[in-house]
């Protein structure tokens, strides 16, 4: 059972736990949890696909639930996003009604919102493993987001393998505040939560002091959470009760690994992954935790590296090479889009994750790198340059457009756009912040006379980022 810990015998039978889920001032006991769930599950059952707005609420909480134990495939969409990008996925997607909270436009789908009173005890079959669970938009470098079709059976192997890497266990306070509409947040800390049977503590936001006063045993952090925690004496200082920190979804800078062992007393337990893998390797509880690597494949999972022809890449902690990943936690494929996922997934099952790593003699990986700068990664979510620039050229100030992530101490990278045209800045970021999503606003625009281009007319970008 993909979420074993909702299952309802054993919640009859006496294994609930009063705050299994706290979260916007609710809290939710195991029983609550199946009795509300389930009873969301009768009212989409036999729906193709629903959107959820991931909101850190209840009603998202119970509506993901729900889907699951109807076995309908999920797509949520970004809590903070904008006219275009909602309508994108919602085309795309197919999805047939809203389910939780309200969205500002319904894009003329009904909008089902959940009765967090209400309750059954109807028992559902689970549904088969390798059925679609969730439907995750992601960037690529160009073009609109992408939905990554993600397996109950994907789900499963994962939070299995990093329950082992970690020693999660039922005992554990899982605490974090991260968006509910990404794998990190939503597939490790929520889905990882009910699967374990573990209690889980949503904050809102990721701020130090909420992390602080939840008194947790197990943390989740993108970098940029990390670092304030670090820059938070205070805050940090609760968190040395802890049993473990857990980092990923962008590169942990040295500094800050060394600043956090200082302040909190914790070597942080460092993860890498992507929507379309989950997450495939790590420093593990009783391993290594070595500052600037993300550690070893988890259970299941293969990793290698390839040169430019495809030949292997020797592991000697130094030579550079292309990252692949085999093993049970992939995606099934881009949903309509069989040419990207041909791109990436090869027939023979690696991935290709254009992530540029090295791995040493002892198997410990570090990431070096994206092999495209137009892939971008700023306070841990992914942002494609391309759509960002195709979304300032359709203001009328805007000529060109180039789009280019710059190193940034808080964020790790900022959104920066050199834009050839008449506009105000503020305006431009406004814009993009009401089309695509508020998280990929440019923090900065440039206005420039002109863009630097090669002898093909393509933007010199590296150029841009100098
Ligand atoms: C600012 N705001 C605006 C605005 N500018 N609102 C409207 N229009 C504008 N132009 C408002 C926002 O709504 C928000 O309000 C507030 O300003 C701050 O927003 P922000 O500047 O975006 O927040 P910031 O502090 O920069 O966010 C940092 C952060 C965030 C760390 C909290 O980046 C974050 O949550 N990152 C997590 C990303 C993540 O989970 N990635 C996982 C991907 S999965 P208000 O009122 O709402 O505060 C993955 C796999 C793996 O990668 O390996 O894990
Ligand atoms: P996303 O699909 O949003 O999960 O983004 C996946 C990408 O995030 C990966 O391909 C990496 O580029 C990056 N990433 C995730 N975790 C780490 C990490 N621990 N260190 C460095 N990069 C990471």
């Amino acid at each position: 059972m993909l979420l074993a810990s909702l299952n309802p015998a054993a919640v009859a039978g006496g294994a609930d736990i009063g705050d299994a889920v706290r979260i916007d001032g609710a809290v939710l006991s195991r029983s609550d949890l199946v009795g509300a769930a389930t009873s969301v599950a009768e009212r989409v059952a036999g729906a193709g696909r629903v959107a959820v707005l991931a909101t850190p609420t209840v009603a998202t909480v119970l509506a993901v639930t729900g889907c699951l134990i109807a076995g309908v495939p999920v797509v949520p969409v970004p809590a903070d996003v904008g006219t275009a990008e909602r309508r994108h996925i919602l085309t795309d997607s197919g999805a047939q009604a809203w389910l939780g909270d309200q969205p500002a436009e319904t894009e003329g789908l009904p909008h089902v919102p959940v009765r967090v009173h209400a309750r059954s005890w109807h028992r559902y079959a689970e549904p088969p493993a390798d059925a679609p669970a969730l439907i995750i938009y992601t960037s690529g470098t160009t073009g609109a987001p992408k939905g990554v079709v993600v397996s109950r059976a994907a789900i499963a192997a994962d939070i299995d393998a990093l329950a082992e890497a970690w020693q999660w266990s039922p005992d554990d306070t899982l605490v974090h505040g991260l968006p509910l509409y990404h794998v990190h947040g939503l597939v490790l800390g929520l889905l990882g939560s009910l699967r374990i049977g573990n209690r889980f503590v949503h904050t809102g936001k990721p701020t130090p002091e909420g992390y602080a006063a939840a008194g947790g045993s197990l943390y989740f952090g993108v970098p940029t959470v990390w670092s304030r925690v670090a820059d938070d004496r205070a805050s940090a200082w609760a968190l040395a009760s802890a049993r473990l920190l857990v980092s990923g979804s962008a590169p942990l800078p040295v500094p800050v690994f060394d600043k956090l062992v200082a302040v909190t007393g914790h070597r942080p337990i460092e993860r890498y992954g992507s929507t379309e893998s989950l997450i495939t390797v790590s420093t593990r509880v009783d391993g290594e935790r070595r500052p600037g690597w993300v550690g070893l494949p988890v259970a299941g999972v293969q990793t290698r590296l390839v040169d430019e022809s495809g030949g292997d890449v020797v592991h000697d902690g130094e030579t550079i090479g292309r990252l692949q990943v085999q093993g049970p936690t992939l995606f099934d494929g881009y949903l309509n889009r069989p040419d990207a996922t041909a791109e990436v997934l090869g027939a023979d099952g690696w991935y290709r994750t254009g992530d540029v790593a090295v791995i040493d003699g002892d198997g410990m990986h570090r990431i070096v790198g994206r092999e495209s700068v137009d892939l971008i990664k700023t306070g841990g979510f992914r942002v494609g340059a391309g759509e960002i620039e195709t979304a300032l050229l359709g203001h009328p100030g805007v000529r060109e457009a180039a789009v280019v992530g710059l190193p940034d101490d808080d964020l790790g990278q900022r959104i920066v756009a050199f834009i050839v045209g008449d506009a105000d800045r503020d305006a431009l970021i406004n814009y993009v912040a009401q089309e695509l999503s508020i998280h990929k606003r440019p923090r900065e625009v440039r206005i420039v006379d002109a863009l630097p281009r090669n002898a093909m007319g393509k933007v010199l970008k590296k150029e841009l980022a100098q």
